[in-house]
């Protein structure tokens, strides 16, 4: 008989940790999906089922609930990302590197099935090719971020080998959505853009106004997630983690776009130091050995995300959220 699916995910309470773990109970059941987060209380994942506090570097805490719980995947979600982590690159270090040497520690030894750990296209630096950047191709990150994610990357590649472990990540581009708001990343501008025309107010924007990266909407990010974990381990030649894309946009274009829903819309541009980070990272990604691999897809562009946005940000709001 099969075991049941159990999972944890951990750091569940930011962008993406609210919408996979909505995700993954539609698809394991309520029961079967365990939230936990830093924050001692999330008030929206506590309206759903079950939530527990939870520090992602309490190595004996993750290692009794995996034993409690029966706990046989754990998703590690929490991280200090780019914006954030260039204005406090130690803690950047001890959080990202902390939290998943810790995993990885735990799931050698719990046997867990299966781990997701998520990259970023900020392993990336600007020695990188910057048009349709390649799965391999020479990787010399400039943030603190992307070096986490670099070495992150290896040390997934190195359990996987090592300790016949499966370890799974993607390189997600920049993530757009409405559920839960973004946690101090260089893409968060084309999340704020759209409160702010929503609100009739200017949006200032903190990078220039040509500047093109990767973006994603989160549906497309969530679908490759579960995708790339319900693959057949055969099927994955790729051991660390996997470039994925789906449009790119400059902050110009976006607001072209918002413009489209909201003409009185104004956009203004006051580059800070996030125009640094943003500039060392891709323009567009060649996901191609995703796609050959395990037959990914995504299915929003540009302005059926910014429809989407437009959207689902009104029903949060006439739901009270
Ligand atoms: P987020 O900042 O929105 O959420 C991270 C969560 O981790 C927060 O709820 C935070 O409270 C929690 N956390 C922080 N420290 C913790 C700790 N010590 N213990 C437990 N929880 C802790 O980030 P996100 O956007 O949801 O990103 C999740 C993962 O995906 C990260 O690894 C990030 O690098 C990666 N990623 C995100 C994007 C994106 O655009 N959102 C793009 C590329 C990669
Ligand atoms: C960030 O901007 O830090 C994230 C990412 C692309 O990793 N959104």
């Amino acid at each position: 008989m099969s075991k049941t699916t159990k999972i944890l995910i951990i750091g569940a309470g930011g962008q993406i940790g609210v919408e996979l773990c909505i995700a993954l109970r539609k698809q394991y059941g309520e029961n079967n999906v365990l939230p936990t987060d830093l924050k001692e209380n999330h008030p929206q994942l506590e309206s759903m089922g079950r939530y527990m506090q939870l520090d992602a570097m309490d190595g004996k805490k993750i290692a009794s609930i995996i034993d409690t719980e029966q706990i046989t995947q754990v998703y590690l979600l929490a991280a200090v990302l780019s914006a954030t982590g260039e204005q406090n690159p130690p803690l950047a270090w001890d959080i990202n590197m902390g939290s998943l040497l810790n995993l990885l520690n735990i799931g050698k030894e719990k046997k867990l099935d299966k781990i997701y750990w998520p990259s970023s296209i900020a392993v990336f630096g600007p020695t990188t090719p910057r048009q349709n950047t390649p799965q391999r191709t020479i990787i010399e990150p400039q943030t603190m971020y992307g070096i986490t994610k670099y070495a992150g990357e290896n040390l997934c590649a190195y359990y996987n080998e090592k300790f016949d472990m499966d370890i799974r990540g993607l390189r997600y581009p920049g993530l757009i959505s409405y559920k839960s708001p973004p946690g101090g990343g260089t893409t968060d501008y084309a999340i704020d853009i759209f409160h702010k025309a929503l609100a009739g107010e200017n949006f200032e924007c903190f990078l220039k106004q040509d500047t093109y990266l990767p973006m994603m909407f989160m549906d497309d990010a969530i679908r490759a997630t579960i995708s790339l974990m319900d693959a057949p381990k055969e099927k994955l030649s790729v051991k660390n983690s996997y470039n994925i894309a789906a449009f790119s946009f400059s902050p110009e274009e976006m607001a072209t776009e918002i413009k489209k829903h909201i003409p009185d819309f104004t956009i203004s541009y006051a580059p800070d130091y996030r125009q640094d980070i943003a500039e060392s990272w891709p323009q567009s990604i060649d996901d191609s050995q995703a796609r050959t691999d395990w037959q990914w897809k995504h299915a929003f562009d540009l302005s059926q995300t910014v429809e989407a946005m437009f959207a689902g940000i009104k029903s949060m709001s006439d739901a009270g959220a």
